[in-house]
């Protein structure tokens, strides 16, 4: 009986990191200060949140976001086209046909990975919204999610594709 009370509360415990766990990632201790780009591309490329201030300001954009809740403010995000950094790295096309095979891959700190296709981001009004963000609300972003993380804000539900502490985007060809 007098182990009842602790034991309660461990299993409470438990059950709370688990439930948290599965959509809370706890912020890695080390987020990466730049984003590396790579794979498919004629130039490997690693861009800090100076260097995407300084890219065009017709590829910076900035994005109202409704809150989480539905009484939660908007936010404004601002960040550069996906579509403008895979562009100064040049991605690889050895053939008018390549280009259709390639995916794109987003992946944090933490090991959460995204994809995108090239298509979506080059020939689809999807790929307008898909950005490398480092403010929000006018401000850089927090621990929370940054310094640098990526969002499609055109998806549906923009949680999953919301990459916090995003490190690294690859460029792959996934069929032959
Ligand atoms: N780095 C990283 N980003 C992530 C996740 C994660 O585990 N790690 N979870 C995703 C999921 S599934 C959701 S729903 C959203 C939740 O956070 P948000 O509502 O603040 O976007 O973050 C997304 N981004
Ligand atoms: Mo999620």
């Amino acid at each position: 009986m007098s182990s009842f009370l602790p034991r309660l509360v461990l299993a409470a415990t438990l059950a709370w990191g688990v439930s948290a766990q599965a959509h809370d990632t706890p912020a890695p201790a080390t987020p990466a200060a730049r984003v590396a780009i790579g794979g498919a591309v004629q130039q490997a490329i690693s861009l800090s949140v100076d260097d995407l201030r300084q890219f065009a300001p017709d590829q910076i954009v900035e994005l109202r976001l409704p809150g989480k809740q539905t009484d939660a403010p908007a936010s404004v995000l601002k960040g550069v086209r996906l579509r403008a950094v895979l562009e100064r790295a040049k991605v690889l096309t050895p053939d008018h046909n390549t280009v259709k095979k390639l995916a794109i891959i987003a992946s944090a700190s933490d090991g959460y990975k995204v994809v995108f296709s090239w298509s979506e981001l080059f020939n689809s009004a999807l790929g307008d919204e898909v950005l490398v963000l480092f403010e929000r609300d006018g401000q850089p972003l927090t621990a929370a999610e940054g310094p640098l993380a990526l969002i499609s804000g055109k998806d549906i539900r923009t949680g999953p594709r919301h990459v916090k502490w995003l490190q690294a985007i690859e460029v792959r060809q996934i069929v032959d």
